[in-house]
């Protein structure tokens, strides 16, 4: 039997400052599926990453009155640090401004589109936005502002290299309609149909060098360097070697048909559109699926220091640890709709379902084991239930999470409705194998418990295996 392949990536995000909750629930997103394709046997292969070669990061190194690349190693350095916390399990954290492992097949890429014929120069003129690190239109501004930054555009008339996106929009959308290219959820296929009905324009593909400063060199146009998203976007296949080292290339993108990107909404246009039509045009294989969640808010609000409603993924880490801030961002936040966090409801889920919850059925049932029963018990292998499965299947981690905990609940009445603390007095044999079945159920709930709370998991089978009672998982808050 050939083995499973899946191949997952996270956008690559701007080191222009400090990862946020949204970029922490992208990440815990993606880790939770890559683990439960691990422990489905597949061989997976889990990339994330930092978009380097943008002006956001010239000025967030100036500002702080750093060279880029001293100021890089130092986000990067914290970028990583959160991932650890978060127990984020990637392969490969890919760099834009690594001219080994990227620089040659983002000019691999670009080359074939040449010889594709699909890129041309022309003269523009146009506003800029360098939050979005795009262009944008007169239409779009409120007040003169981008309505996402609040900045001004700037004002730019250049010459650039342009891709013919346009010649794509058909292919891209019956990819799209039939699910060859897979957009989940419905609501964003559906955004991005609308998109395509309306035509895509050829889009820049470069800047001139002194504009943008910073980035890759068009090869055989020393003028121009390659514009942030067609450099950004080549990541997901020059990490794994397009254009270098084949290897995991033909592994994991050529050969593969489960590869799929995870991004927020924010992104979609770039994903679901510019980046199919660059492969068709060089002539790589789609993607399989595009998993686009939604923004995280507080309190119904974006998360701004004005408003003072800012929850710090590493204050969160720091008080809670890392598998209460997985399970929230699993369990309460849906992976297609827009979800919401701030601290009074997270210390409130905390408590119910984690120390209450979870962590108070693990004690009380592996004291009940400690003291009655001689050894461990053996597990038996048990395959994932159907619900659980169906959920992670079609990516809705809140949905299998709430699985696991009705389980939980579910066992809990167990032991009150089988009452073996007292059955044990009168019938010791019978009182043993109630508490048996307690820990074979533990153990099933434990598994399911893997992808989204591994350092639990790990204690608690430990424990079942040291027939011990574990340390206190979960400890309340008030
Ligand atoms: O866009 N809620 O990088 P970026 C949930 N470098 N997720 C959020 C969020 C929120 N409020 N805010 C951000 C870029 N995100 C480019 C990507 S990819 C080739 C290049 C998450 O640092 C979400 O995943 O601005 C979003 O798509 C991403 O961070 C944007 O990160």
């Amino acid at each position: 039997m050939t083995e499973k392949k899946f191949y997952l990536t996270t956008p690559i995000f701007y080191p222009n400052a400090k990862l946020h909750m949204g970029h922490a629930y992208t990440t815990t997103l993606s880790d939770v599926l890559v683990r439960y394709h691990k422990l489905k046997k597949d061989k997976t292969y889990f990339l994330t990453g930092s978009d380097e070669n943008t002006q956001k990061v010239v000025a967030a190194a100036k500002a702080a009155g750093q060279e880029p690349a001293v100021f890089l190693d130092g986000i990067v350095g914290n970028f990583k640090k959160l991932f650890a916390a978060l127990d984020i399990s990637y392969d490969q954290f890919i760099r834009t401004t690594d001219e080994q492992l990227h620089w040659p097949g983002a000019i691999a890429l670009w080359n074939k589109l040449v010889a594709a014929g699909d890129l041309y120069k022309k003269e523009y003129e146009g506003l800029y936005c360098v939050g979005h690190e795009a262009f944008i239109t007169e239409k779009e501004l409120v007040d003169g502002l981008c309505p996402d930054h609040g900045t001004a555009p700037e004002h730019i008339k250049e010459e650039n290299y342009f891709f013919r996106l346009s010649r794509y929009t058909e292919e891209i959308r019956n990819k799209i309609i039939s699910d060859e290219l897979r957009i989940v959820p419905a609501t964003r296929k559906r955004e991005i149909l609308a998109l395509l009905d309306e035509g895509l324009q050829d889009v820049s593909f470069s800047r001139p060098r002194h504009a943008a400063s910073v980035g890759i060199p068009v090869p055989g146009d020393d003028s121009q360097v390659m514009y942030v998203w067609c450099d950004a976007l080549s990541n997901y296949i020059t990490a794994l070697g397009y254009g270098r080292d084949d290897v995991l290339y033909q592994e994991f993108w050529q050969n593969n048909p489960d590869k799929m990107h995870v991004i927020g909404k924010d992104i979609l246009r770039f994903h679901a559109a510019i980046w199919p039509g660059m492969l068709l045009s060089a002539g790589v294989p789609l993607p399989a699926t595009i998993l686009v969640h939604g923004f995280i808010t507080s309190g119904g609000k974006k998360m701004s220091k004005t408003l003072g409603n800012v929850v710090d993924p590493e204050e969160l880490l720091a008080e809670y640890g890392t598998d209460a801030v997985r399970y929230y961002l699993a369990r309460h936040i849906s992976p297609f709709e827009d979800g919401d966090l701030t601290r009074e409801h997270f210390k409130d889920v905390y408590n119910a379902d984690l120390a209450n919850g979870l962590g108070n059925l693990a004690s009380r049932i592996m004291q009940l084991a400690q003291t009655n029963l001689a050894e461990p018990v053996k597990v038996e292998w048990q395959p994932f239930p159907p619900e659980f499965q169906g959920a992670m299947e079609k990516f809705e981690i809140n949905k299998a999470a709430e699985y696991v905990w009705s389980r939980i609940q579910s066992l809990d009445q167990q032991i009150t409705e089988t009452a073996p603390f007292k059955v044990i007095k009168t019938d010791p044999e019978k009182g043993k194998s109630l508490i048996a079945n307690l820990v074979q159920e533990l153990a099933l709930i434990d598994l399911m418990l893997e992808p989204l709370l591994p350092q639990t998991s790990l204690k608690i089978i430990e424990a079942i295996m040291a027939n011990q009672k574990p340390q206190n998982l979960f400890p309340r808050k008030d």
